[in-house]
């Protein structure tokens, strides 16, 4: 069924969930209420099967316990509670955990190498032992709360060991995986030390999901290599002694949920508002966190050499660049927000007037009800990460648009996005002038063309939106085999 009429089905659901249905529980590093619209699509998505199944949402509290609270490294607080039919259940870290597992190895570790920049990744942490410890925990906390015919989905890096930390405890359930930041290829994950621990935990799962068929080439191309794994047709491989179906599955975003939201009135006064204030220019948008794998300062110089090679676009374009905070307790957050606002500073500095400012840049988060208005004001989006798993803002600005006048989406071809919308105007974020170039003809586009671009834009966010996703994965997974109990799953 469509995922309207599930919609609709959701409704009559009985409050305790549909017996029928196994059981959902969905694993991540960070649980949201998904009651709460500020939550976004994915939390929309999985609540609705969540809902549907009476589920759990099982993760870290986003409390760090000091050691005099009792914060034993290790050993976390568990709180449970409910959002209507759905089980929120969350553990608390204590500080050794919270710096070894998630500020030195996930975010320390594995996304610098996962986003290609070895040169940023400190190995030397020794933080692995605590990125083991917290997964050895979760597995630990979650195992009893599982009925046998549970269906687990455990989302992202911070999370891969959990798999098998779950099998050792005996878990033979239907587990299933998505990574949602790229996989590199083999040489570069075997640049980590102990990444053959890593990936034979990625292993243990029954269904393995990652965001463009780039990564996975990249696993299938490390599982033959390193663990001589067999083709078995289908996406299905033999590895390890355990079969698993490995494929590409593009996240989306909830298409109707956005355009509605742009419809409501935060979005429309957010519109307006933009409308009014650069009624004499032609806005241009950037909305990342700010992290050094979204390509921010090569984007500004990029806008810098459109400014210094296009003198028609002085006085008529600005830059409104949305720099969310992030991750400020890891040290490259700082070098990147200082390299940013230098650039801009200069920009402005050097080409604005009394009367224009080129970029307007933010160190701040923006209301997620006055984005899709933001969205809609601007004629041309820069999406232009160095590396980026999927990019969910591209999306999110072909939906805000308004079809009859929509702006032009300028993407990396670096992001996982850029396999799906060829429509877009695709650039190679390390080349400036390319890049400025690109911006140009954006700014420039007829009507014409920019309306036949969007149209299948839309068309492919549509098809392929986060409820499509949600299905695809949990459809593999409701298909998977409970596995053969033969060989033990050891503690690696
Ligand atoms: C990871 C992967 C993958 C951003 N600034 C504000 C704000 N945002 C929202 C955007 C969008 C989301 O955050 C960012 O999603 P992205 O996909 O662009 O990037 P990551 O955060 O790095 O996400 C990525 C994704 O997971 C999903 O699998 O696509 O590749 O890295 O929704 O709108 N929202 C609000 N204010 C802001 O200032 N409200």
């Amino acid at each position: 069924p469509g995922h309207k009429e599930r919609a609709r089905g959701r409704e009559g659901s009985p409050p305790n969930g549909d017996r029928r249905q196994p059981r959902l529980v969905v694993v991540s590093n960070r649980v949201a209420d998904p009651r709460k619209t500020a939550a976004g699509g994915l939390a929309v998505a999985l609540a609705e099967f969540l809902n549907n199944t009476g589920g759990v949402w099982f993760g870290w509290s986003g409390k760090v316990v000091e050691a005099a609270e009792g914060g034993v490294a290790g050993e976390g607080a568990v709180h449970t509670q409910k959002a209507g039919p759905v089980k929120l259940v969350t553990v608390d870290l204590s500080r050794e955990d919270y710096d070894d597992y998630y500020v030195g190895y996930s975010n320390g570790v594995l996304w610098p190498v996962f986003h290609y920049r070895l040169d940023l990744a400190d190995f030397d942490a020794g933080a692995i032992e605590g990125y083991r410890r917290v997964n050895q925990l979760f597995a630990r906390k979650l195992a009893p709360l599982l009925r046998p015919d549970d269906i687990v989905w455990v989302h992202d890096y911070h999370l891969i060991p959990l798999g098998s930390e779950l099998r050792a405890l005996g878990c033979q359930h239907r587990i299933g995986y998505f990574l949602h930041i790229p996989l590199p290829p083999p040489l570069i994950l075997a640049a980590i030390p102990g990444h053959d621990w890593l990936m034979r935990g990625l292993c243990s799962y029954d269904v393995v999901g990652l965001q463009s068929k780039a990564d996975l080439e990249h696993f299938t191309r490390y599982i033959q290599r390193e663990a001589h794994a067999q083709d078995l047709g289908d996406g299905r491989w033999r590895v390890f002694n355990r079969t698993l179906q490995a494929g590409a599955y593009p996240i989306g975003i909830d298409v109707d949920e956005f355009a509605a939201l742009t419809q409501a009135k935060e979005a429309q006064e957010m519109y307006t508002r933009m409308k009014r204030e650069y009624s004499r220019r032609k806005l241009l948008v950037g909305v990342d966190r700010l992290d050094y794998s979204k390509g921010l300062p090569q984007r500004m110089r990029a806008f810098r050499e459109l400014l210094h090679k296009y003198p028609d676009t002085h006085k008529s374009a600005t830059l409104i660049q949305i720099a969310s905070p992030s991750r400020e307790d890891v040290s490259a957050y700082t070098d990147i927000l200082h390299e940013l606002e230098s650039l801009c500073g200069s920009i402005n500095g050097n080409y604005g007037e009394l009367d224009w400012m080129p970029v307007r840049y933010m160190h701040r988060t923006v209301a997620r009800a006055r984005l899709p208005g933001l969205y809609r004001a601007c004629r041309v989006a820069l999406v232009t990460p160095l590396r980026d798993g999927m990019n969910l803002v591209a999306k999110e600005f072909i939906a805000a648009q308004d079809p009859a006048d929509p702006g032009v989406l300028v993407l990396s071809r670096f992001a996982g996005a850029a396999e799906q919308l060829p429509e877009a105007l695709l650039v190679n974020p390390y080349d400036t002038q390319g890049t400025a170039e690109a911006i140009h003809l954006a700014l420039q586009m007829p009507l014409e063309e920019r309306q036949s671009r969007h149209a299948a834009l839309l068309a492919t966010c549509k098809q392929y939106d986060v409820h499509w996703w949600c299905e695809s994965i949990l459809s593999a997974l409701r298909k998977a085999q409970a596995q053969e109990s033969g060989t033990p799953w050891l503690r690696l």
